[in-house]
């Protein structure tokens, strides 16, 4: 494959000098070059093939015990000011990190095979999709991103001869510096991670691992942290948001984005089956979505991703039917455990474990073993369009036009099941403090807060304070009217004997509901200090045992315990400095003498 560009060419032709590959392979994205690369992978042992008339054309990789997820901490941003990089990422100044990731990078792939991966995140021929290519030296990145993003001629033709990319160098930092060194099946560098950005040139450097977050480039990496200071340049929005479909029975359907922090069940809330009759809930994306205004003012989302990176462990038929059916074939899984059929199995994925299994540490396992079979973080990658419930519109290049956004956290205390935020600007404040709880916290003690504003704190290219700005900007900028409208929900409260008081999973849709009916003017609401709680009424129980004191718990405002995290919150607004912009001070002395009023009354 070929193109004219020549600011590509001549990019490539440098990383080629700079990295010494022993071949140069442009990817077409075809299903025979993915063939070839699993094969090869197949041979060299980093896959293994798994059983055809189980799980056709599906593979099971094993990584290095030292390389099994994203390196917050070896992860950089690299902005020509340390200002503009903020509190909440690591900073080293880009000319520093460059001299150093260069002697790294210098003679790296010997022995191996460069590939140029051109990719597009979003549909290529949407006008909110960005192209990327990435230049890596893992066939099992190449595989990954095959899936995951939209990777090939089409893109090169998309970029024509003078498009703009966002340049992405992946390097597991390990070469086969003699010609008899045998390959290992997953080569990574047990010593030295580099995950860097330098957002004013949109270039991604990674090096030294080949897992996840960390090498498959198009993800966090671009459609992140690159993606968020392009969307702040650029007036638009990119977040760690999962986007849904929903229709009521008879009615129109309203898509909805909504963002949590790790571990609060986004994936099962993207393919849940509702639990009410006649409602559909269908996915356009589970992890990022990219926003920006249409011609009528409107907010439209793509997703820029055409696959699920998701965590297996605790998916099955009964957590995410929809997620298992998307396993059935096509897909890559990593550090699962190995079923003797040749099947792959993690915890949870049965009621019953298998007898036997070959865990990811390629130790025999018995459920006798006292430890999980698989790596906690063991992943699968999907293709999207193999959900049962993704979208018709899930590629449309417009996007889908988005009625509300939503936020949750992990809550045992203080947060009720939803909360609509009266405006735009209310609802960022809401979203600047969005937590969970690190140990669930007894009734009338906070417990250890973990803040992740949106969801966004290891994955904001940019000053956060700044960040906030930029929602804040976003809604004075537009039509208030025609803006989504904000909620927090919490499917996690607990009671004071350390109950959950909400079913979640497919009940879930009834929160969803509500919102729909509060969008179409049906549903009622209670003002609370905190916002606009369901009143008990308003939320659609038919068929769920929840009893009226649960239920009143679950809806209630709870001003004590609200009162009690306004200072973790100004604690939390204090590292922002100055960049923290005023109005969020104001919302939260406004809240806090509401909550005052409210607890005194
Ligand atoms: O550990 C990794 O590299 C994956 S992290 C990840 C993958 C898919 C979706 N979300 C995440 C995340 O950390 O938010
Ligand atoms: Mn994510």
């Amino acid at each position: 494959m070929t193109t004219n560009h020549q600011r590509l060419n001549q990019w490539v032709g440098e990383i080629v000098a700079l990295c010494k590959p022993l071949n140069v392979h442009w990817c077409d994205g075809s299903a025979e070059e993915y063939r070839w690369l699993t094969r090869l992978m197949v041979d060299t042992g980093t896959l293994i093939k798994l059983n055809e008339s189980i799980r056709p054309n599906c593979f099971l990789a094993r990584s290095d015990p030292a390389d099994t997820a994203r390196v917050e901490d070896r992860t950089y941003i690299c902005s020509e000011k340390e200002s503009d990089a903020g509190p909440t990422n690591h900073w080293e100044a880009p000319g520093k990190m460059r001299a150093r990731l260069k002697e790294l990078f210098a003679g790296c792939m010997q022995g191996r095979t460069l590939y140029v991966i051109p990719y597009s995140m979003g549909p290529v021929d949407s006008p909110i999709a960005k192209i990327g290519v990435q230049i890596t030296d893992s066939p099992y990145v190449v595989c990954s991103m095959q899936i995951m993003t939209r990777v090939g001629r089409r893109v090169l033709e998309a970029l024509g001869d003078n498009g703009e990319f966002v340049r992405g160098l992946h390097s597991v930092g390990y070469p086969l510096t003699d010609p008899k060194q045998p390959d290992i099946p997953w080569p990574c560098n047990a010593t030295n991670k580099y995950i860097c950005h330098f957002p004013e040139t949109r270039e991604i450097l990674s090096y030294g691992s080949g897992y996840g977050g960390n090498a498959l480039l198009g993800k966090k990496c671009h459609a992140l942290r690159i993606a968020s200071v392009q969307a702040r340049d650029e007036g638009w929005l990119a977040e760690h948001m999962l986007i849904l479909k929903v229709t009521p029975p008879r009615g129109q359907p309203h898509y909805l984005a909504a963002a949590f922090p790790s571990a609060c069940g986004k994936t099962n809330l993207a393919m849940l089956i509702p639990t009410l009759p006649h409602w559909k809930v269908e996915v356009i994306g589970d992890d990022i979505a990219w926003m920006k205004f249409g011609p009528d003012g409107r907010l439209y989302a793509i997703n820029p991703e055409a696959g699920f990176f998701g965590v297996a462990p605790g998916t099955s038929d009964e957590t995410n039917f929809n997620a298992m059916r998307a396993l059935d074939a096509n897909c890559i899984f990593t550090n699962c455990a190995a079923t003797p059929g040749g099947d792959v199995w993690w915890d949870g994925m049965t009621r019953r474990p298998p007898a036997h299994l070959v865990d990811w540490l390629r130790r025999p396992w018995t459920p006798e073993s006292g430890r999980p079979a698989a790596h906690p973080n063991a992943r699968f990658t999907a293709p999207a369009w193999q959900c049962p419930v993704i979208a018709a519109e899930w590629q449309d290049p417009r996007g889908v036009p988005i009625s509300a956004i939503l936020f949750g956290g992990r809550r045992a205390t203080t947060v009720p099941l939803a909360c609509e935020a009266p405006s735009w600007s209310y609802g960022t404040f809401l979203g600047t403090f969005v937590s969970s709880e690190k140990t669930a916290a007894a009734t009338g003690t906070i417990g250890d807060l973990r803040f992740d504003p949106f969801a966004m704190l290891p994955f904001c290219g940019y000053h956060m304070g700044d960040y906030f700005a930029h929602w804040l900007k976003i809604g004075r900028e537009h039509d208030a009217a025609k803006l989504p409208r904000i909620y927090l929900v919490n499917w996690f409260r607990k009671s004071a004997d350390g109950r959950f008081l909400w079913p979640g999973f497919g009940d879930n849709s009834r929160v969803l509901k509500w919102i729909v009916d509060r969008i179409e003017g049906r549903a009622d609401a209670v003002d609370t200090p905190i916002g606009h709680v369901p009143t008990a009424e308003s939320l659609d129980l038919n068929g769920l045992e929840v009893t009226p004191e649960d239920l009143r718990e679950l809806l209630r405002c709870d001003a004590p315990a609200w009162l009690r995290e306004i200072p973790a919150i100004r604690k939390h607004y204090e590292k922002f400095g100055d960049r923290l912009p005023p109005e969020l001070n104001r919302e939260l002395d406004a809240l806090e003498s509401r909550l005052k009023q409210a607890a005194s009354a």
